[in-house]
């Protein structure tokens, strides 16, 4: 046992060293996140949209990791080949919450799908965001491509992956590993798991021999972690040490996040709250704990998000509905672009 009367010292706690400010503006995002998911739960369930999946939950891992991403467009930026839980990745990157809201509603204004994909499938061009797929763990695969473009570019900027425990038994999971880790080309990439214990109603143990998603960094020898995603300030430091290693060594890094799924899988499932740990509860509790904030500054902090969302979805149910005449539109290539090269290679 310590001496009670000697005060740890201050950077002892991590939630102290990080400091109100920082804590506050990740409290915020993740509060942004919740809020927008409820919205969009509770557009599906009144008919103001047609099927909600997301990432309530996730906040706590998320929102550290979308802030420290290299945000641009091209090879020398960060590459992002996301899932659909990632909607709190978006909003720390600087997406607006309206742009989500419009994907759930299916209006053409939504700049990501045209209103024609499932709400959580963004695609960004301007951000290198990879058009999310509902197709399980196929972002593995493409996260190869970006990665070996990073592997031929001098530059410090990496891929990024995430998806779900249940589709790492999948082979697109299996062929990034295996790509990732050839001697003759490493691939820079930040290899995410995050694991919300099941695939929707299947639980991990049932299916899993392995004893953990981080173990398969061991049969490459490729470092691996397993993070509390509840817990904001490990979830930051867990992923700034896994990217600080992949920028420098331009190699792979496999990171398992393990996070709450609090609605369920989708509204198939009813997307009703869980009782699982709230990352945004503990990171409350933890704060007011060590006097960084007040129940009154939180209370502010929901109000101003809902009243955010509620214009935002105000706005959207102004908005059209495609045009039936352009059903066919980006669906095919209309031509190459000009900067496309049409002479020598392959
Ligand atoms: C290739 C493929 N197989 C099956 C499905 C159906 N499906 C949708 S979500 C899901 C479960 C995914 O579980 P997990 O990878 O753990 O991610 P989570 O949804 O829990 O985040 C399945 C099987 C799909 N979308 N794509």
């Amino acid at each position: 046992m310590g001496n009670p009367s000697v005060a740890a010292p201050k950077s002892a706690d991590p939630y102290l060293a990080f400091g109100s400010e920082k804590l506050l503006r990740l409290h915020d995002l993740m509060v942004k996140a919740r809020v927008l998911e409820e919205r969009l739960i509770k557009m599906s369930k009144s008919g103001d949209g047609f099927f909600w999946i997301g990432g309530p939950g996730e906040e706590g891992f998320n929102v550290p990791l979308g802030l420290q991403v290299k945000k641009g467009q091209g090879v020398q930026y960060d590459y992002l080949h996301l899932h659909y839980r990632s909607s709190a990745i978006m909003l720390a990157l600087g997406a607006p919450v309206i742009d989500d809201i419009r994907q759930m509603r299916s209006v053409a204004t939504d700049p990501y799908s045209k209103g024609r994909n499932f709400v959580n499938h963004p695609a960004v061009p301007d951000w290198n965001i990879v058009p999310v797929s509902p197709t399980i763990e196929t972002q593995y695969s493409t996260s190869i491509g970006t990665g070996i473009a990073q592997a031929h570019t001098k530059t410090d900027a990496i891929t990024i992956v995430n998806g779900g425990d249940g589709g790492t038994a999948e082979g697109d999971f299996h062929s990034c590993l295996v790509w990732a880790n050839r001697p003759a080309l490493p691939l820079p990439i930040l290899i995410v798991v995050v694991n919300n214990g099941y695939a929707i109603s299947t639980p991990e143990p049932t299916q899993h021999g392995e004893r953990s998603i981080a173990d398969w960094g061991k049969v490459f020898g490729m470092p691996s972690a397993t993070v509390d995603g509840n817990d904001v300030v490990a979830s930051w430091d867990a992923v700034a040490k896994a990217m600080a290693y992949v920028r420098k060594e331009r190699k792979p890094y496999l990171l398992e996040a393990k996070c709450s799924r609090l609605y369920g899988h989708s509204s198939s499932s009813g997307a009703n709250r869980i009782p699982e740990a709230d990352c945004i509860q503990l990171l409350e509790a933890k704060m007011i704990e060590r006097g960084l904030a007040s129940k009154e500054d939180f209370e502010k902090v929901w109000h101003a998000n809902q009243e955010e969302i509620d214009r935002a979805h105000q706005q959207v149910k102004q908005e059209p509905f495609p045009e039936p005449e352009t059903i066919w539109e980006d669906v095919y290539s209309e031509g190459l672009p000009p900067s496309y090269p049409t002479k020598g290679g392959s």
